[in-house]
């Protein structure tokens, strides 16, 4: 019994940090929706939504100025651009979403962030991290 229950504290310590391959279930289901703002009685927005640009240059195969740190609130609409000198995949973790990069390419992820949380995304094939994403 008590190897059982380490196990599982080790196994599911390995969901938390491992990267790609796992095809585990997010541990907390989002079955609630969040509340709807009651206070929302106005909206004038346009019809476009603006979608927050996170640009990250990657050069010899390393993101210029380091790992890029961004905040951005819940519900956003979020463009991750990557341009890259380098072939890889662009692997936003937590969402889960990826995309292939050519040399002297981009890629782009466009997603809108439902999921509060720090979340990395990497250069999956180098395991290299380039950005630290909040959603608050
Ligand atoms: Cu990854």
């Amino acid at each position: 019994m008590r190897i059982a229950i380490a196990f599982m504290a080790a196994a599911g310590a390995l969901v938390l940090t491992a990267c790609g391959g796992s095809k585990s279930s997010s541990p907390t289901e989002p079955t609630t929706t969040a509340s709807t703002p009651s206070t929302a009685s106005h909206v004038t927005t346009t019809a476009l939504p603006k979608a927050t640009v996170i640009a990250i240059q990657v050069k010899d195969g390393k993101p210029v100025g380091g790992i890029t740190r961004t905040d951005v609130e819940k519900g956003r609409l979020v463009d991750l651009v990557v341009h890259s000198d380098v072939a890889d995949e662009v692997h936003l973790h937590g969402y889960d979403l990826h995309r292939d990069v050519q040399p002297g390419g981009t890629a782009r992820i466009r997603f809108q962030a439902k999921i509060p949380g720090v979340f990395e995304a990497e250069l999956e094939n180098r395991k290299l991290q380039i950005l630290e994403l909040t959603v608050r």
